[in-house]
């Protein structure tokens, strides 16, 4: 093929993108694309059929690409990769979404899409860091989807909820809910703190040739009662589902 000016035109220096290379060790977030409208027959503020069907795909995820591990809330997934792809920016943020929204499709029944984005961490304590800051969100975003649903109910419009909701303090929206009969300090665990899926070592054993030989296997957790990332107890949990992973 030739262009207009009659040269020949070299296709693979058009890929601009494809030498872009990720550090090794990084994140992946993927985030539902226009999941309001997508789950709107679905359960409000949560439903438990969504939130298992994206616990099972990161599931299969964690087999197919072996991720340390992917923290989920909402229509979002964090994932935690080392070197996958020959770090190629272009493969990590398509194919990974692109498994993830077919895979997640076909347990739904309808066609969904997720976008993603890749960011780097240097150490456990940054992979620590960026839990919290997502569980921060998982948080906040518990509290404002219980708020919204439940004044929609009573006001029936969703402009005008946004706008009796705006600027209010979270202590304020907790006691409007609480008079409600909702206790946001009560919910169920994985709406306040989200779910993290991750593989385990078990130790087995069994009988060979008359010895007990011991094995280890690794195994995926899911975990839908976390503790707060920034207590001692999520920082044993982390510490244990990142060894050999990150500080190497
Ligand atoms: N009904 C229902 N909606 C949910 C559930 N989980 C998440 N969502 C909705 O998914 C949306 C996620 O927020 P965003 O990612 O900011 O919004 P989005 O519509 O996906 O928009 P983009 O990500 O920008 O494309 C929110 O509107 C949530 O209410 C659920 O369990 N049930
Ligand atoms: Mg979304």
């Amino acid at each position: 093929m030739s262009s207009r000016s009659g040269k020949r035109i070299d296709w693979k220096r058009r890929e601009i993108y494809s030498k872009l290379l990720s550090p090794e060790l990084f994140i992946l977030r993927i985030d539902g694309r226009n999941f309001t409208n997508v789950l709107k027959d679905f359960e409000k503020p949560y439903d438990l059929r969504f939130a298992k069907a994206m616990v099972e795909t990161c599931k299969e995820i964690l087999r197919e690409f072996n991720p340390a591990f992917a923290y989920t809330f909402s229509d979002e997934v964090s994932f935690l990769f080392r070197d996958i792809f020959g770090c190629r920016v272009e493969k990590i943020d398509s194919i990974i979404p692109s498994e993830f929204s077919s895979r997640l499709s076909l347990k739904i029944g309808f066609p969904v899409s997720f976008d993603s984005r890749i960011i780097y961490v240097r150490d456990t304590a940054e992979v620590v860091d960026y839990l919290k800051f997502r569980q921060d969100e998982c948080w906040r975003n518990h509290v404002n989807s219980y708020a919204f649903y439940t004044l929609l109910k009573e006001i029936g419009d969703r402009r005008k909820t946004q706008e009796f909701l705006k600027g209010r303090k979270s202590k304020e929206i907790h006691d409007i809910l609480f008079k409600r009969g909702i206790n946001l300090s009560k919910t169920p665990s994985w709406q306040r703190r989200g779910i993290m899926i991750y593989w385990s070592e078990v130790e087995l054993e069994r009988e060979f040739e008359g010895k007990i030989v011991r094995y280890k296997r690794r195994r995926i957790v899911e975990n839908w009662n976390l503790p707060l990332f920034d207590s001692e107890e999520g920082k044993k949990l982390l510490e244990k589902v990142l060894l050999d992973v990150v500080d190497r």
